[in-house]
């Protein structure tokens, strides 16, 4: 580990290296330094599986921090270091370090901060305006920015993928009765689902940076519980707005979890939707446009929708993407989240209710 660090250009001496957090995608440690005027840091092995591309990924993560520090530079903020994440450089001015098998990034640790999760009403209101503020923060950044995972969050693409599944159908599953009413289901969604794709085509509605992982996880808070900065952004790429609303919404406000197979559990909870949706406006109605929020409510269906169609998919492809610890588990979670898509399309005109008197 040492070696692997000294490739950076950090301050002070390292004295001890241990594993930090419980994260599933990358493997994180925290790295002590000897002396008291010298930060500590966080070292973290990429998974490159998930995400390919590392030049990329860093050019968007040190672009994206570097116009948030700017940002809270010009409005005069105090306290900037626990404000945005930094990311340290190596020696030789890369923003990783390849050993031959794995990639590594370091940046400073922030001390004295509080980890959150799990939904509440309260944290439900302070993740929309959060991840609201910072949309708009990067709302006018001049960098080009690429997409992490491609197509993460198209609509089209997720479709033309069970397309294919169907298509190749390895183990028959899409044959069975149950997979053609699903299928059906989707299907009759589909056109009016794409659009968001549409009126990206057409010129209508633009992609922005996004988290795309919206949690109250990636947050930070300090030890009185105010919002220090937003972690975690691997996943922060251009999108719709859509990704950071609708996501969120589609796990806080579904009332149990996403495999719970007793349908009769599974409903849009509104009181989450109203929390966040009203932080989230108060973040980011300086920059949305009419289209934007117009289509707020169909965002909101198009993520149960979207995760629908990708856990179908991985059914009928023989369960090769998402862990499974049973053969219907999949299917189970296609036949949730198609619920909670009920659930969402039945309460559009409350939503647009609401979002109107929040404006
Ligand atoms: C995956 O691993 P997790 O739970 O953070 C998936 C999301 C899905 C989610 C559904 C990279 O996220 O897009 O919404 O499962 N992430 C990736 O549970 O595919
Ligand atoms: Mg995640």
């Amino acid at each position: 580990m040492k070696e692997i660090i000294s490739h950076f250009a950090i301050q002070g001496t390292v004295k001890e290296v241990r594993p930090l957090g419980n994260g599933l995608i990358n493997t994180t440690y925290k790295v002590e330094t000897e002396e008291a005027d010298a930060p500590d840091y966080v070292l973290q092995n990429v998974n490159v599986a998930i995400f390919p591309d590392i030049d990329l990924l860093m050019h968007n993560i040190v672009e994206v921090t570097g116009h948030i520090r700017k940002k809270l530079e010009a409005i005069g903020t105090y306290d900037i270091d626990r404000k945005v994440l930094q990311f340290v450089p190596t020696t030789d001015g890369k923003y990783y370090y390849y050993d031959g098998e794995k990639y590594w990034r370091i940046m400073v640790f922030i001390p004295d901060t509080v980890s959150k999760s799990g939904v509440s009403l309260e944290s439900s209101y302070i993740v929309g305006k959060t991840f609201a503020n910072f949309q708009a923060m990067l709302a006018d950044i001049p960098s080009e920015l690429g997409e992490t995972i491609k197509d993460f969050h198209n609509i089209e693409w997720r479709l033309q993928q069970l397309k294919d599944a169907v298509a190749a159908d390895p183990l028959g599953r899409a044959k069975e009765p149950e997979a053609q009413e699903i299928l059906a289901e989707i299907q009759k969604r589909a056109e009016f689902m794409s659009k968001s794709e549409r009126l990206h085509r057409e010129g209508k509605l633009p992609k922005r940076i996004c988290h795309c992982d919206t949690k109250v996880d990636n947050i930070l808070f300090d030890t009185e519980d105010n919002v220090l900065c937003v972690i975690d952004l691997d996943t922060a790429m251009p999108s719709f707005i859509f990704s950071d609303f609708g996501d969120f919404l589609r796990s806080a406000a579904n009332t149990t979890r996403e495999d719970d197979p007793d349908l009769k559990n599974v409903s849009f909870n509104f009181d989450v939707f109203q929390s966040f949706t009203k932080g989230y406006l108060e973040g980011a109605r300086c920059f949305l446009t009419p289209i934007e929020i117009e289509n707020l409510p169909y965002a909101t269906a198009l993520f149960p929708y979207m995760q629908t169609v990708r856990f179908f998919a991985d059914y009928i492809n023989g369960d090769t993407y998402y862990k499974v610890q049973y053969p219907e588990h999949n299917l189970i979670r296609t036949r949730n989240q198609l619920r909670l898509l009920q659930c969402v399309e039945e309460a559009f005109p409350q939503m647009e209710e609401f979002i109107q008197s929040q404006l």
